[in-house]
């Protein structure tokens, strides 16, 4: 090194700084000075960024990833002296009174919410060569994911101004990392933001850290460029240093904003309960809401829990699924986490969508800076062989060997956005809403293969079961509002059995919230089961339509269309196919299906206007 002659102080210094911290193997196998040079120049450029990256830099995360491996290999508990118990929330049921009024509220709200998607995951467990983002949610409209989320967003700004005559702008907000940002970038701008004024729409670029190979913490070299830093992402929690350090969040304080809303990349149905989870917040004035649904013992969600320590203090928080099993286990519930007599785990499952008050968040990150406790493998701590366990095996630590000290593949710490509330103080208002799962939450992780291994009665938590799912929120809520709406098949596609509805789907105007799609429906509708229902319009009304086929109804904003009468014709069908069957485009197999368009009515309405669509 004293001979690569272009070498800057600050080069110097982070060389001195990790032959000190020992990790002085990375430049072991340097070439003689003169080799190279460019190579060299780039390794100490990534060091930079690492270390700046990272609060109190390298040296920094090096102790902290030394601290946290010794208790790792140690066996220590992380909940030592805390006992859990179920704690107390709201839980919620969707349509009636009460849902409508927190409905209500949300959306009054609403003009005051500022969204944040963290959508810097690699998608691993999927396996998806995209970014999860711009994968259909369901492949009827073929809207992805982001689409839909952005119109949601507008929707409710829409219905906001409408209902309290404030007019302001939602701002969005999404993480990206280096796996994502540039593709979601491209997403946003071949599309004109979907609709989204591109001046709404913040990017932050979430960074990695370094890869570890062993418990001293030495620093991993990229396997194919002896010059790199092996890297990977710092896991989701990274969202709350980067709103903070961009300060973002003091710009949206200082226009009103009130709630900032976490939601993660690939849900299709969970702006169906952010408008009601958003009014239990302002309700209840919850400095921290989580969402929640009723979760299976052992199922790969964390569970909402409230741990009390043997000094008093106690917090509710999530404790993450392989956590919580070890948890009980060793806190005298012998059985671990099983299913109570509701044929569900008294812990609700934590879907990470958050909702912070943004006063008191913004104070908390004043002291914090937002960082959040890291982890670094606690699902490798654990005996659990579960399936579910088996199924992020790419985030564990696996030691080569009983003495614990050297791992078969590198890992790293992470830490999550869910740990946000660990170090708020007991007066904060912590607490959570439990929704019905089929309306809330139906995320697509999983591939194909690891998909078919979940046990029957257990969610897919895949691309087969997020479309299909999105297919049964809209039938049974169309059903609540009064149509008769034909009764599902089971179909196995990918080797997962699932539910088949009729296909209906709607753009968020249509209807965002419950009271408003019970305004634009009839008592008169019927849908068969081989149906399917695309409504693009917002003024669209169905009045006795009966529906036997497939219809899509387009419209203007200010076009009044009634739909009546009996539509029928062969529609569209769906056909299985066979992930492996690489002549289909990947985000279609990843599903195990695709749909046939074989025969539909289309009407548009491209002027303002009455109208009446009758067959
Ligand atoms: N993500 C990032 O933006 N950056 C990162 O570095 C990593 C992820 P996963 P996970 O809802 O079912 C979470 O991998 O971490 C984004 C909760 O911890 O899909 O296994 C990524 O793009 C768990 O408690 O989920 O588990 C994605 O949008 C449970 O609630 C999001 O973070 C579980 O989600 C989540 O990443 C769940």
């Amino acid at each position: 090194l004293k001979n690569l002659s272009t070498l800057s102080f600050e080069q110097i210094e982070l060389a001195k700084m990790l032959t000190e911290m020992g990790q002085s193997h990375l430049f072991e196998q340097w070439a003689e000075p003169g080799v190279d040079d460019e190579e060299k120049k780039a390794f100490f450029d990534q060091v930079a960024r690492l270390n700046s990256s990272y609060p109190g830099g390298l040296k920094s995360y090096i102790k902290t990833a030394r601290e946290l491996l010794t208790d790792s290999k140690a066996g220590k508990n992380p909940f030592d002296g805390f006992t859990p118990s179920v704690p107390t929330g709201e839980s919620l049921t969707f349509g009636n009174d009460t849902f409508i009024n927190y409905e209500q509220e949300g959306v009054k709200e609403a003009k005051n919410a500022a969204f944040v998607l963290v959508a810097g995951g690699l998608g691993e467990r999927l396996g998806y060569n995209g970014i999860k983002v711009a994968l259909p949610a369901e492949t009827t409209s073929g809207t992805c994911f982001l689409q839909n989320y952005i119109e949601c967003i507008l929707a409710l700004q829409d219905a906001s101004c409408q209902l309290t005559q404030e007019c302001k702008e939602i701002p969005f907000a999404i993480m990206t990392s280096d796996d994502t940002h540039l593709r979601t970038l491209e997403l946003l701008e071949s599309n004109s933001y979907f609709g989204m004024k591109p001046t709404q729409v913040k990017l932050l670029k979430q960074e990695k850290v370094a890869c570890l190979d062993d418990n001293d913490a030495r620093i991993a070299l990229d396997p194919k460029n002896k010059y790199r830093i092996q890297t990977k992402p710092h896991g989701h929690g990274d969202v709350h240093s980067l709103l903070y350090s961009s300060g973002l969040l003091k710009t949206w304080h200082d226009t009103g904003v009130r709630w900032v809303l976490f939601f993660q990349d690939t849900n299709g149905l969970l702006f169906k309960a952010i408008p009601a989870a958003l009014g239990v917040s302002a309700t209840k004035q919850y400095h921290v809401n989580s969402l929640a649904v009723p979760r299976k013992a052992k199922e790969a969600i964390g569970g909402i829990t409230k741990l009390t320590h043997a000094d008093g203090r106690s917090m509710v928080i999530n404790v993450e699924y392989n956590q919580l099993d070890p948890l009980l286990r060793a806190t005298g519930h012998p059985n671990g986490d099983v299913n109570c007599e509701t044929g569900y785990s008294p812990f609700p499952g934590n879907i990470n969508q958050l909702i912070l008050e943004l006063g008191p968040y913004l104070e908390e990150l004043k002291n914090t800076g937002g960082a959040i406790k890291e982890f670094v493998n606690p699902k490798a701590l654990l005996a659990l062989t579960e399936y579910l366990v088996q199924l992020k095996c790419s985030r564990m630590i696996l030691y080569k060997d009983s003495t614990k000290s050297s791992f078969k593949s590198s890992s790293r710490l992470e830490c999550m956005m869910q740990d946000y509330p660990k170090t708020l103080p007991p007066s904060a208002r912590v607490g959570f809403t439990v929704m019905d799962t089929w309306l809330a939450y139906a995320p697509v992780k999983n591939n194909p293969e690891d998909a078919a291994k979940v046990p029957k009665g257990n969610p897919y938590h895949s691309a087969t079961s997020g479309e299909t799912a999105i297919y049964r929120a809209n039938s049974l809520i169309l059903r609540k509002a009064g149509v008769q709406v034909g009764d599902p098949v089971e179909e196995v596609f990918n080797g997962q059995e699932v539910e088949v509805w009729p296909r209906i789907t709607w753009k968020p105007k249509w209807g965002l919230i419950f009271s408003d799609i019970r305004k634009k429906v009839g008592k008169n509708c019927s849908i068969s089961e081989k149906s399917t229902l695309v409504i693009k319009g917002r003024n669209v009304f169905l009045e006795d339509l009966s529906l036997d086929g497939t219809l899509i109804v387009d419209a203007v904003d200010k076009a009044e269309v009634k739909v009546e009468g009996s539509v029928q014709n062969k529609g569209w069908t769906i056909e299985s196919v066979d992930y492996k069957d690489t002549s289909i485009p990947e985000e279609i197999r990843i599903r195990g299906f695709k749909i046939n368009k074989i025969e539909q009515l289309e009407k548009n309405y491209n002027e303002p206007g009455k109208f009446s669509l009758k067959p």
